[in-house]
């Protein structure tokens, strides 16, 4: 393919639902600021939002909302789900932008969220099986540490966390390893910001990484600073099936980035946040839900088909 059929590809990739965006602060059953940045699963066939919710003294929380089509009719839970204890020092100013993946060994979820303090921002860990009966099991690396989600299975008999620590000031994609869950190791870069490019400024992972037959999609954000602010939109790398801190693909161009005034406007302009991916098998569909100028949460689809005909016509990775 060449690269002008392979950026009209990226351009017309996803679809904005018309019904955008799909939860507001109006549908909220109690008063909220803002409502962005949800993880998404599937669990017993509906589609499950674990929201991140800003509360009116600016702290955050993750509030579920259900639907069966994944666009419509959700259903919210009248109170949080999961708040922030803040006399814990780890959490003390919030739960921040989950990202949930089904352990296929345990047969329970495991939810990575940030939890935030005086000291920065670390990445917790919560497995659930139900939405309503969590087990914390605190944070799993050091501070700063933000978007990070584990693979549905161990590799060589080892976890694997992607994550973005700030080190030196730089914003590049991480993966580690873990033979527990809890003792983490084998740190390496995994993504690195491309400078002048759409991800210059910093990278981190978007939602769960999605397992395809040529490997594990991995959806990214990047970020663009301009002169007056900074833009977030959304690319994708692949990455090896049994060795996953292998890069094999990268995009050039991004997917989706900010466009429609409810992505353009809001508490921080120019913002398309993808925390979470859910693949309709009925119609071979992957949603990708995201916050919109973080206030908001609205949902783009394509077809796995396209997806995949795309990564594999973006260019290969090397070393
Ligand atoms: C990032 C995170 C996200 C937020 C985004 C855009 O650093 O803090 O929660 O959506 O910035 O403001």
């Amino acid at each position: 393919m060449s690269a002008f059929a392979r950026e009209k590809l990226a351009a017309t990739l996803f679809q904005r639902y018309e019904g955008n965006p799909i939860l507001t602060t109006d549908n909220w059953p109690y008063p909220i600021n803002s409502v962005f940045n949800p993880a998404a699963v599937r669990v017993n066939g509906e589609v499950l939002l674990l929201n991140r919710v800003e509360e009116l003294r600016g702290f955050s929380h993750l509030t579920c909302a259900r639907s069966k089509d994944g666009l419509t009719n959700w259903v919210i839970d009248e109170q949080p789900t999961m708040k922030a204890d803040h006399t814990n020092n780890e959490e003390k100013w919030g739960l921040e932008d989950p990202r949930i993946v089904w352990l296929e060994e345990q047969k329970q979820y495991a939810i990575t969220y940030t939890s935030f303090s005086e000291g920065g921002p670390v990445v917790s860990l919560a497995i659930t099986k139900n939405f309503k009966a969590f087990a914390r099991l605190g944070g799993l690396l050091p501070p700063e540490d933000k978007d990070a989600c584990l693979f549905p299975r161990r590799f060589n008999g080892r976890f694997a966390l992607i994550h973005r620590p700030i080190v030196r000031g730089e914003a590049h994609i991480w993966i580690s390893l873990s033979p527990d869950l809890k003792h983490w190791g084998d740190h390496r870069i995994l993504l690195k910001t491309r400078t002048a490019y759409w991800d210059g400024a910093r990278i981190g992972l978007a939602c769960q990484p999605i397992e395809i037959p040529e490997g594990w999609l991995m959806i990214y954000h990047g970020v663009r600073r301009t002169t007056s602010s900074q833009i977030y939109r959304t690319g994708m790398a692949l990455l090896d099936k049994n060795e996953p801190w292998r890069v094999l693909r990268r995009c050039e161009e991004w997917v989706l980035g900010p466009k429609e005034p409810y992505e353009r406007t809001g508490d921080v302009s120019d913002v398309v946040f993808v925390t979470g991916g859910v693949i309709m098998k009925e119609t071979n569909q992957l949603y990708l839900y995201y916050g919109a100028a973080d206030d908001k949460v609205a949902v783009a689809m394509a077809d796995m088909d396209r997806v995949r005909e795309y990564i594999m016509a973006c260019p290969e990775v090397h070393g």
